[in-house]
């Protein structure tokens, strides 16, 4: 017999796969399967050379699933494809001095073919190419659907700016004030950009993450991204001749639109608000700003657009602003308060103004000392009274002080008390309000699938009728951004005039293009359908395989991604596109490898490439060293050195399996076998891989033990239980232990037989005087007389029995044996 070779084994079982058809199907296929299991994982983005190790750790966890999946018998879908448009492409792209037209195709040929070779079960036939027109066309056609809905929408918006990759950044890519990709100081524009509006969708989002069986890091991610607050809504109305006398506060009334309204979650303490704060956007400013200040205020106006929207909601952030010499009444004390411009008060969450409370707020205290503005107490804690004084904001519980009629009540029963109060004057009302902002979709940069839209001076923005999808993206030779804060599309003139769909006349085409984030938003959907040119889904098909049964992926994508494509599947199931409105019933994050105590990525230097391991050892031996590198939800340490064990397990295996005689199994090995299947099927399904594979380990040994040879009944299960993590040697070892056809799809998952993995025998304690002084191993249930004669037998505790008189022994069946001596 030869030994292992894995480079023979993986390139004659690649090609059979593809010869065979192993893993594609036909539109039929599809339609018919009778076991439908959807195993999706993260296409990646091809804005590199090459895939890294981490990339194939995340996919060949995916594929171990898939792979286990259907040795139990389902009928397994594992697509893959690749996010080629974006931002990460394009500065790819930039980068290189090479066009991404020509650029990014090589990348995706290239993560083909690394791909094939780790051996993952990918359907070939159905990929997804976000660049591929054939795809983009229907992005676009998601982008018209929801513009119909009414659910898309222009408007101007305060952004952040990243002057060095000249574009919009979302929030989270400013990192302390800075461009998370190139640490450039971030600053803040105004321009019009298209909006999706997901808030809309913020209660629904929120409530079905009880109904996902998803990782609970990630739910929790959600739950804070949509950032739901219960408070009120309350109206402080201007006093337009500045006098700052106070009124009897029952005589405030509502005031129509001469008042500012802010959004607060405790409107119990509105009785120490003393003063108010207003973004530095924030419209009512002009009306309010008297002459005097008028020159401070547009001095720290301008300021305030050179701060991120990230650092200025930084608590520690040491506080600045400026007083606009307008009033406010308070609605609660009738007094007049002053109102103040600061930049951390943000303009896009609640009503972009605050009533400051210094006596329990932090932020609005540290701008009260700074400002020297009143203090005062309205909330006393367990050890307070309503004078005890404050040096620094009280924000626990207590009851009401210093609030008229409401002294006395808890922060609760004052929280409804106080709305309801106000409420009578229309003063205010409760109100829930989210953290989650409409979803940013444009983008002024070059690689990306164009919004859409035409532009008319007598009609608007008209969506291009679907019978004209796709909107090509043109080729532009200069597709570098510029600090003109439009996209480069806006330079192609022959590109963006074009006729109004509706009037027919001239008109402009949107020269924004879509966010990455649109493009992978629904990329699930397409995978079973791309045979499809005229639909973006069939109906039929997508009604079978989806939602997608299992989706693993990383945690950055937690919050974005995920909550995208929840929020487009809802409003496709809204349009009647779906029948489901939540598209990942399961989701799993993996973890990260970890590779001399930092992530692996290309920023820091320490990536490993694939190919040279995979030449030196295989592919099998490198995804079943990757998976034992630790629990796959945690990740773990990379070592070079760390590949030989699997490696050498592999070896043995081989040999043992091709060695191994036609006998029954024997009795003991048996055993040890059935409790690891026990072991494997449990801890599989849960991406328990590394033990798992610890477990199957363990039996090699126990079937190799003093140089015996094995049966075949003792290995051919344990060739099926490491099928999914080394396809290529299990299909080899497969065939030549006599089956035909693969053995994803001849092979019957290992049943456990619990009478088989029974202990017959068990280790049982022996003291002497209540002292351990041995122990012995009995068959189990073994008698007294029996375990009393084992006991005795024992050399340690004969020598402590001999010049003692044993005066009784007690018997714990299958535990204990104790000699009371005296
Ligand atoms: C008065 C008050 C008293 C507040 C108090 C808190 C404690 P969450 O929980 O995150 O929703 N706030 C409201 N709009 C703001 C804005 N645009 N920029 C900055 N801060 C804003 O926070 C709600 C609280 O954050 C609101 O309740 C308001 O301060 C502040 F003892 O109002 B509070
Ligand atoms: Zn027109």
């Amino acid at each position: 017999e030869t030994g292992y070779a894995p480079r023979e084994v993986e390139r004659k079982w690649q090609e059979r796969w593809e010869t065979r058809g192993t893993n594609t199907r036909s539109v039929d296929d599809l339609k018919s399967s009778s076991a439908p299991y959807y195993n999706l994982m993260m296409f990646p983005y091809p804005s590199a050379e090459g895939l890294h190790v981490g990339n194939i750790y995340a996919f060949t966890g995916a594929d171990v699933h898939g792979r286990y999946r259907r040795l139990t018998g389902l009928d397994v879908f594992e697509p893959i494809g690749f996010d080629a448009f974006g931002i990460h492409s394009e500065n790819f792209a930039l980068k290189m001095g090479v066009h991404p037209m020509d650029l990014i195709p090589k990348n995706v040929e290239n993560f083909t073919r690394q791909l094939r070779r780790t051996g993952g079960m990918f359907d070939w036939e159905r990929t997804v190419d976000t660049t591929d027109p054939s795809y983009y066309r229907w992005t676009q056609w998601v982008f018209l659907k929801l513009f119909e809905a009414g659910l898309a929408e222009q408007k101007e918006a305060p952004v952040n700016w990243c002057p060095s990759c000249m574009t919009v950044l979302a929030n989270e890519q400013v990192v302390g004030g800075r461009c998370e990709r190139c640490d450039t100081p971030v600053e803040q524009r105004r321009i019009a950009q298209w909006f999706f509006k997901i808030t809309k969708y913020a209660q629904r989002l929120l409530d079905n993450l009880d109904t996902l069986d998803w990782s609970e890091t990630t739910t929790k991610a959600q739950r804070n991204w949509i950032g739901r607050s219960e408070g009120a809504e309350l109206a402080f109305p201007l006093i337009p001749d500045g006098s700052s006398d106070p009124v009897d506060p029952d005589t405030v009334r509502e005031p129509g639109d001469d008042a500012i309204r802010v959004f607060t979650t405790r409107p119990d303490t509105v009785f120490g608000a003393t003063f108010m704060v207003l973004a530095p956007e924030h419209p009512a400013v002009d009306r309010l700003v008297s002459d005097a200040q008028r020159d401070a205020v547009e001095a720290y106006r301008a300021e305030a657009q050179h701060t991120d929207l990230v650092s200025r909601q930084k608590a520690d952030k040491a506080k600045t602003g400026v007083f606009t010499g307008g009033y406010c009444r308070n609605p609660a004390t009738g007094e007049a308060i002053p109102v103040w411009v600061a930049d951390y008060v943000l303009m896009d969450y609640g009503t972009g103004a605050i009533m400051a409370v210094p006596g329990h707020d932090e932020r609005d205290f540290d701008f009260a000392t700074e400002m020297g503005l009143t203090i005062r107490r309205v909330v006393a804690g367990p050890d307070d009274d309503a004078d005890t004084p404050l040096d620094e904001a009280w924000s626990g519980g207590g009851t009401l002080v210093n609030s008229g009629r409401f002294d006395g009540l808890d922060k609760a029963e004052a929280i409804r008390a106080v709305t309801a109060w106000l409420g009578e004057r229309s003063m205010g009302e409760l109100r829930v309000n989210y953290r989650l902002h409409d979803w940013c979709i444009s983008r002024q940069r070059y690689w990306g699938p164009p919004i859409p839209i035409v532009h008319c001076d007598d009609c608007g923005a008209v969506p291009v009728p679907e019978d004209q999808l796709p909107v090509l993206l043109p080729r532009v030779e200069d597709f570098r951004p510029d600090d003109s804060g439009v996209s480069p599309l806006a330079r192609v003139r022959e590109w963006y005039e074009t006729e109004c769909p509706t009037c027919g006349g001239p008109a402009r085409r949107e020269t924004d293009v879509s966010d990455t984030f649109l493009d992978s938003g629904w990329y699930f959907l397409r995978y079973p359908s791309t045979d499809f040119d005229d639909r973006p889904f069939d109906p039929e098909i997508t009604k079978k395989w989806l939602p997608v049964d299992c989706y693993i992926g990383g945690n950055e994508h937690a919050v974005l991604h995920l909550m995208y494509s929840r929020f487009l599947t809802m409003v496709l199931h809204d349009l009647g596109h779906l029948s489901f409105e939540e598209p990942f019933t399961r989701f799993r994050a993996h973890g990260l490898i970890i590779r001399e105590g930092a992530k692996m990525s290309k920023s820091k230097g320490n990536v490993i490439v694939p190919d040279p391991i995979i030449d030196d050892y295989g592919a099998d031996t490198f995804r079943l060293y990757l998976m034992f590198l630790g629990p796959f939800d945690e990740g773990g340490d990379y070592r070079d050195e760390g590949i030989q064990g699997p490696f050498g397990f592999l070896h043995r295996l081989w040999d043992t399996v091709v060695s191994a005689e036609d006998r029954p199994a024997d009795e003991d090995v048996e055993r040890k076998l059935h409790q690891t299947i026990d072991r494997v099927s449990e801890q599989l399904p849960e991406l328990g891989y590394n033990t798992s594979i610890a477990a199957m380990m363990e039996y090699l040994n126990v079937v190799r033990a003093g140089g015996r040879t094995a049966a075949l009944a003792e290995v051919e299960p344990l060739v099926v239980m490491v099928a999914p993590f080394c396809p290529h040697l299990a299909e080899e070892l497969w065939e030549r232990l006599g089956h035909e056809g693969s053995i994803f799809d001849a092979a019957p998952w290992p049943e456990f037989d619990p009478e088989k993995a029974r202990e017959t025998r068990t280790e049982v304690a022996v003291q002497v005087n209540g002292k351990l002084r041995g122990t012995v191993l009995l068959e189990v249930d073994a008698d007294a007389g029996t375990a009393e004669a084992a006991a005795r037998a024992e050399d340690n505790v004969a020598r402590y029995l001999e010049s003692a008189t044993v005066r009784r022994v007690i018997h714990v069946p299958n535990r204990l044996v104790n000699f009371v001596v005296g």
